[in-house]
């Protein structure tokens, strides 16, 4: 079950000795506490990637993004999952043929030109592990006790394959055993009616469901009376939704795909395109050869931000031809995007001085509110400040400035590298201020478009899975579904493991993904679930989350995205929502996994009816046919009229965006400049860093594919940690040797980490970065966004010191 995945580029790498070097000493484990559901009787923490006694190594990559390495690596992951003919069809159905299935990968839009094939390495790999031949059945479950698993690496969890049936947690033997889905509903619907009060349940969702799922777990879940229903957008996007509603009136960029094909300036900020959103590296070639300027900022100068071969031109691949992604590259600090973005402002109103017309003044007139309040508190920061809060000098912010200034079109992208920090809400909302300024928005090839992570995460949110859902949805979803939905605000991610730990919460309900590896601060996580009184899991996979569980534990297996969903009125169709607002109908073509798989919506009608016994809800009626749940969706939530209609055009249909027309559905009915104070970002010791956690090319969120990061030149490790080259001379720490880190939260608790291979890269000084998850444990739970209530993913305070267990 080893990694089976090579590097490309590694061929001239200076070999590391073997990964187990670091850990043959005696055992530094004793003193540590035990971190619970990782393998506890050996050194390599993570646990997360395929268990490999191969040698690593790290050398540069200096390759461009995409090309025959993304193509032999998709090779080699079809047949480890022993699909090849049907991984080859499959690919070439995603995102085109007619009646075919979404990419559950990421949510990049599909081509609507629909003359290419717009696929992608990822996309790829994230299908055919869903198709795979292999599955969990009960003589699975039956050999295997949880308390073995528990032992297993994460990759193994997954790589046994698809699970098969509903299985039910036997304490008295500590293995799952076969349930009826009657008896599992019932044991769902039996603890939710027992609960004092709804609150007492939580209900998560992971970005994979479709909309029509989602309309029918969040009536359930507001029927059932609670708004607890957290989402992986919490710890993703929550900062981009809040500023853009609080600038713009909608929690959404405004700006689709003709956009990025029409505009001359396209900034890309906190994105690694290359693994994160391949498809986007087309976006980006084609800008380059149509003469845009892109312009990147990142601590990490990432493979997609220099040059790329674009993924579908197969030509191109051929020919090895690349082609440039970027025209200037920012290393800025961690977090200093904000102080970079104002720097641009700053420049372009310093020529305004000059040139009013360098503004957009007509629209900074009649369309928006608090410009000259803008204007004072940027011309009154100095560009010291900016500089070193940015941490890039002012020639650099200049070069920006003029590249923004040139452009008639300017468009602003950014991911997870602005949003998951202290200040997302306020730097999301700094880039709208500076949009604003030369009115780039609402007209062609200008505006903001966050990069969304999950392939419907934007559709959850639309479609009503929002702990804090607004007075108009709910009168909305009252009268027509007949219900009387609570008003309180619910509990979002974050604040659900605080009250797993105040003893608040009995229930959890996790709608797909795997909460206590996607989670921070993995021990206190774990421990939450643990003292529910029943957790439920709806997966594909097996995971972590089925492992560390309540005291009761459900795993309900569903089918997957690619899976023909057949009910009484026929096959069915979900629809999904893009990251540019595009809803598409998506239908599964393969045969399912096993016959007794269930899907979402019909997994939640069952709960459903057994939580909710006297429910007037017509729970088994919208399952027997989806154009049902589509005809109440369109009554109840606003741009979904006709939908059964239009969800069957070829592309699907957009929805209205107001701020898209200019239309800002703020208290002031104008956009709202913001007038946040510069934050410090920079630690207040010169020995602590700033450490970001980050996915590697060969994995998807919690899934670890294999140990390999290829663009980052990485093979067969993921316990390491990428630190500037002074940094490591400063603190006597040689190249690859093992480190110790040592993270301090804001409530002032420690969380450490051992034996992680440091690694010289081109990253900012101060800075330093690892992988997610198996740095999730370093994020303490007070370790959150005061603004956005985001866990602080991307600003670990952190002391890295050689490890001390080690004779080197
Ligand atoms: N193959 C694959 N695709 C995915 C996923 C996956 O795991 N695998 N996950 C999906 C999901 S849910 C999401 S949300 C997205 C995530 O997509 P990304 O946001 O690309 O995810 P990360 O790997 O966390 O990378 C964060 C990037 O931000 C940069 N960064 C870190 N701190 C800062 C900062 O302070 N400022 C700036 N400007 N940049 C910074 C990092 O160097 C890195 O390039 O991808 C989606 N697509
Ligand atoms: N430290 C750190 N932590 C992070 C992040 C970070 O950057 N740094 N990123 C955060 C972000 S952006 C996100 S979005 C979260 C991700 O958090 P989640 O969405 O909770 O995690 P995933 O790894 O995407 O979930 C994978 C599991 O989903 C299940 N699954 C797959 N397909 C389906 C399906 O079709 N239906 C159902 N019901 N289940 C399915 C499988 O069982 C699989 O094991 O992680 C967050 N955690
Ligand atoms: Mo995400």
């Amino acid at each position: 079950m080893g990694s089976d995945d090579t590097a490309e580029g590694v061929d001239k790498a200076v070999e590391h000795g073997p990964a187990e070097a670091a850990s043959a000493q005696s055992d530094p484990m004793s003193e540590r506490p035990a971190v619970p559901g990782l393998m506890s009787d050996t050194p390599r923490q993570g646990g997360t990637g395929p268990s490999t006694d191969g040698r690593w190594s790290q050398r540069p990559y200096d390759h461009p993004a995409a090309g025959w390495g993304a193509a032999a690596s998709v090779m080699r992951v079809l047949a480890r999952e022993r699909v090849p003919v049907k991984g080859t069809r499959a690919m070439f159905d995603m995102n085109h043929a007619e009646r075919s299935y979404d990419c559950p990968g990421c949510a990049w839009p599909d081509d609507t030109k629909g003359l290419k094939l717009d696929i992608c390495e990822n996309g790829i790999k994230h299908v055919t592990w869903e198709m795979t031949h292999k599955r969990v059945d009960r003589e699975f479950f039956a050999a295997h006790s949880v308390s073995e698993l528990a032992e297993w690496t994460d990759f193994d969890l997954e790589n046994q394959g698809r699970l098969t049936e509903p299985m039910v947690y036997d304490a008295a033997t500590d293995h799952y055993v076969p349930i009826s889905w009657a008896d599992a509903f019932e044991l769902v619907g039996g603890q939710l009616r027992a609960l004092d009060n709804p609150d007492q349940a939580t209900f998560y969702t992971s970005g994979r469901l479709g909309n029509e799922a989602t309309f029918l777990y969040q009536l359930m879940v507001r029927e059932y009376g609670t708004n607890n229903l957290p989402d992986c957008s919490n710890m993703c996007h929550e900062a981009s939704g809040r500023a853009l509603r609080a600038s713009i009136g909608t929690g959404k960029g405004t700006v689709d795909l003709h956009d990025w094909e029409q505009c001359d300036a396209l900034f890309v900020l906190g994105v690694n395109a290359a693994s994160n959103a391949p498809r986007m590296l087309t976006a980006l070639a084609e800008a380059y050869d149509r003469g845009a300027e892109v312009v990147h900022v990142n601590p990490l100068v990432e493979a997609g931000a220099t040059r790329t071969i674009v993924p579908h031109e197969f030509t191109d691949m051929a020919r090895l031809k690349s082609t440039p992604t970027s025209t200037l590259n920012l290393q800025v600090r961690p977090g200093g995007d904000l102080a970079l973005i104002r720097g641009i402002a700053k420049v372009v109103l310093e020529r305004a001085r000059e040139n009013p017309d360098v503004l957009d003044r007509e629209f900074l007139e009649s369309s928006t509110r608090g410009f000259e309040e803008y204007r004072e508190l940027v011309e009154a920061t100095s560009w010291d400040e900016l500089a070193v809060q940015s941490g890039l000098g002012e020639t650099d912010i200049r070069r920006a400035a003029d590249i923004y200034l040139r452009a008639e079109r300017a468009l602003i992208s950014w991911c997870l590298g602005v949003s998951q920090h202290e200040h997302g809400v306020d730097t999301v909302r700094e880039i709208v201020n500076l949009l604003l300024l030369r009115g780039n928005i609402g007209r062609e090839g200008a505006g903001p478009s966050p990069v969304r992570g999950h392939s419907n995460v934007q559709g959850n949110r639309t479609c009503g899975i929002d702990h804090r859902p607004g007075a108009e949805f709910l009168d909305r979803l009252a009268e027509v579904c007949r219900i009387d939905p609570p008003r309180a605000h619910g509990l979002d991610t974050v604040r659900s493991i605080e009250a797993m730990h105040a003893g608040e919460l009995k229930v959890f309900v996790g709608m797909g993904g795997n909460f206590v590896r996607a989670a921070p601060d993995t021990e206190h996580t774990a421990e939450g679930l643990r003292r529910c009184e029943l957790t439920v899991q709806i997966s594909t996979k097996l995971n972590r989350s089925h492992l560390v569980h309540g005291k009761q534990a459900l795993i309900l297996p569903c089918l997957g995205r690619t899976e023909l969903d057949e009910q009484p009125g026929g096959l069915q169709s979900t629809s999904v929502e893009d990251a540019m607002s595009m809803v598409h109908l998506s239908t599964g073509r393969k045969r399912p996994a096993s016959p007794h798989l269930l899907s979402e919506p019909a997994i939640i009608a069952g709960m459903a009816r057994a939580t909710l016994p006297g429910s007037a809800t017509p729970w088994e009626w919208y399952v027997e046919d989806y154009d049902r749940i589509r005809d109440v969706m369109a009554r109840v939530l606003p741009g979904f009229e006709d939908f059964n209609t239009r969800v069957r055009q070829p592309s699907g249909f957009r929805i209205p965006q107001p701020a898209r027309e200019r239309t800002f559905h703020t208290r002031s009915g104008r956009a709202e400049f913001c007038h946040a104070e510069l934050p410090d970002v920079i630690p207040d010791s010169a020995d602590v860093l700033v450490l970001q956690t980050m996915r590697s090319h060969d994995q998807w969120n919690t899934t670890i594919y294999s140990n390999n990061d290829r663009y980052r030149g990485v093979r067969n490790l993921r316990e390491l940690i990428f630190m500037n080259v002074d940094d490591m001379r400063a603190r006597g720490i040689e190249e690859g040797t093992p480190v110790d880190i040592v993270a301090t939260s804001k409530d002032g608790s420690q969380r450490s980490l051992h034996e992680y291979r440091a690694i010289s890269y081109d990253l900012p000084r101060g800075s330093a970065a690892g992988y997610m998850p198996e740095m999730n444990g370093l994020i303490g739970a007070a370790d959150y966004s005061t603004q956005s209530d985001q866990p602080l993913m991307k600003s670990v305070r952190v002391r890295v010191t050689p490890s001390t267990s080690v004779s080197s």
